[in-house]
């Protein structure tokens, strides 16, 4: 098997590059110290967290002389995400921690004042140059970033470079970069479907860099109207073990798994990694696990999900969340292991993100008694500290509180079009634990503050009261959210039909809708919504075959 060199600097949740290259038939051989870059032929950097913490690994570690000379030898150089961003000079992130400087420009950050931060999602990577280690105009490449180098029609080109560029809200921004050997990417393609498997090939066959162009990527850019973020869509796997032991995809009414007939048997839908690849194959966006019991008898390093994450991971190439049971713990055998090390195995099986449920609102709580003061020891922070923000979510689990008069509690509440059950015209949403079990004196603004403070990247917004009832997302629920945070937002609970997904993203200002039910009972599949979108003029990115 012909083989490709890749930098192991940082810790990262890299397991999904090292998937995605043996998918395309190479074998991956780890760089593990500046003395083994003169051995590698093609060489790729990924990038992951922060651009001063990934600069300080490769420096302190003395990477950056044997980078720089890899690179002048005319050797094969790919760099990925921050490691496209440690190719220029500086990063307004970082002022202090220089770049590599092999491109001259300093990166900003998205600006956050009418779009949400980071910019997570499909975009495009569009480029007037004939070919482009074959990237596509037509084709949407997986984001997820904060920081940005604007993109200046000329600037690069006439420094030799040819420039693909994506365009969100209004800022058009350097999607990839190519000039001889280097290749760099913004978006991530070992997460970006087969669109990214195709330019991961040309990089590795080397055929993309024969034919670099030098037409201005703001040509092509103006010549694309498909450019722009799409429309996310995200299916939903809840995930337990029944009580047969087997593993099962389940899905609820307001969180109650069982059946309603005598047998109140767990609701089995399939198998979890056959209807991962299936929604993969539909043209979903994400897909996302939630261990609904966090397998709590089981040994930490035995949870069934990790396997199920490991399997899924080689044959599914869009962004993989986990969620259940992020926390500190005990491990059966009475050893400590802490939410970041569990976080840790998630990564390292395959997963890009992890999703966290009922301690974010415990760490919430403490936020707030102490003053809304942070200490860095919260597994939001500790984990989005070493994987970057962009791998932390929280899961939240509201439930409506209706309240007849606006004072009535001090909550954040809402005029609702649809009054509690004695006709109170007003509710707050309050933050539940334990799937559901325990109610908190907290509410959802609370939250979505408190957590972003801490550095989530992203919110998965359920809701107690829609979930399962195929009537739609709660459109309140959600404009209140996205009014308090500037971090990307998930609607999700309530999806019944593809109409309900335009509602949502006609109506509100979220940024992904996911649904469960309505694709594991087979009433619709993701490939139906996203026509359904597209008919309606909304831009989702369709699977390539
Ligand atoms: O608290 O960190 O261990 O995380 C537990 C996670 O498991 C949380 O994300 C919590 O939402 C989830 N969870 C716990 N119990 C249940 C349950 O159903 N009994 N599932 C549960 C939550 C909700 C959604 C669902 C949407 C869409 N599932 O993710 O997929 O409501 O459904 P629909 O489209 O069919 O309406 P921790």
């Amino acid at each position: 098997m012909p083989k490709v060199h890749l930098l192991d600097y940082v810790a990262g949740n890299i397991r999904s590059l090292v998937n995605a290259i043996e998918k395309l038939g190479y074998e991956v051989d780890w760089i593990r110290s500046p003395d083994d870059v003169p051995r590698a032929e093609k060489l790729i950097l990924p990038g992951v967290g922060h651009f001063g913490h990934c600069l300080s690994q490769l420096s302190q570690a003395g990477y950056l002389p044997a980078i720089q000379k890899h690179i002048k030898q005319g050797k094969p150089f790919m760099a990925i995400c921050v490691g496209l961003q440690a190719l220029f000079e500086g990063s307004v992130e970082d002022p202090d921690v220089p770049g590599l400087g092999v491109i001259k420009g300093t990166l900003g950050r998205f600006d956050d004042s009418t779009k949400s931060v980071p910019h997570i999602g499909w975009n495009s990577a569009s480029t007037a140059a004939q070919s482009m280690y074959d990237l596509r105009q037509d084709s949407k490449y997986y984001y997820v970033h904060t920081y940005r180098m604007p993109y200046i029609k000329g600037e690069l080109e006439s420094q030799g470079w040819t420039v693909a560029t994506g365009t969100y809200g209004t800022e058009t921004f350097v999607g990839a970069v190519a000039k001889g050997n280097i290749y760099a990417t913004q978006f991530h393609p070992e997460k970006s479907g087969v669109a990214g498997l195709r330019t991961l090939r040309a990089f590795l066959t080397g055929q993309g860099a024969d034919a670099l162009g030098t037409a201005t990527a703001a040509e092509s850019a103006a010549s694309s109207i498909k450019d722009g973020l799409t429309r996310r869509v995200i299916a939903c796997l809840d995930v337990r073990a029944n009580d047969q032991g087997d593993l099962v995809v389940t899905k609820g009414d307001q969180y109650d798994v069982r059946e309603k007939d005598d047998s109140r048997n767990v609701r089995n839908l399939g198998k979890p990694v056959e209807m991962a690849k299936k929604y993969y194959e539909d043209g979903a966006d994400e897909v996302t696990f939630l261990n609904i019991t966090s397998f709590r008898d089981c040994p930490i390093a035995d949870l069934p999900m990790l396997e199920v994450l490991r399997q899924t991971s080689q044959t599914v190439f869009v962004p993989l969340t986990v969620g259940g049971g992020i926390r500190d713990t005990v491990d059966t055998d009475g050893t400590k292991v802490t939410a970041l090390e569990i976080a840790t195995m998630y990564f390292k099986s395959g997963a890009d993100k992890v999703s966290i449920g009922s301690d974010a609102v415990i760490a919430a709580e403490e936020y707030y008694s102490l003053g809304r003061k942070l200490f860095g020891n919260t597994a939001i922070e500790q984990i989005s500290r070493a994987y970057g923000n962009q791998a932390v979510v929280v899961s939240v689990d509201p439930k409506r509180v209706y309240v007849l008069k606006v004072d009535a509690t001090r909550h954040n509440i809402i005029e609702t079009k649809f009054p509690g059950p004695k006709g109170e015209p007003y509710c707050w949403y309050a933050c539940t634990i334990r799937g559901g079990r325990e109610t908190r004196d907290m509410d959802v603004v609370e939250l979505a503050q408190a957590v972003e403070a801490m550095g989530a990247g992203e919110l998965l917004l359920n809701c107690i009261d829609k979930d399962g009832s195929n009537s739609g997302f709660d459109l309140e629920l959600i404009t209140q959210v996205k009014q308090a945070v500037k971090i990307p937002v998930i609607a999700s609970s309530g999806a019944g039909n593809p109409g309900h997904f335009e509602e949502v993203f006609d109506q509100t200002t979220t940024d992904a809708a996911l649904g469960a039910g309505m694709f594991h009972r087979g009433e619709y599949t993701v490939k139906q919504v996203k026509d359904y979108l597209r008919s309606k003029g909304l831009l989702v990115r369709l699977f390539e075959g």
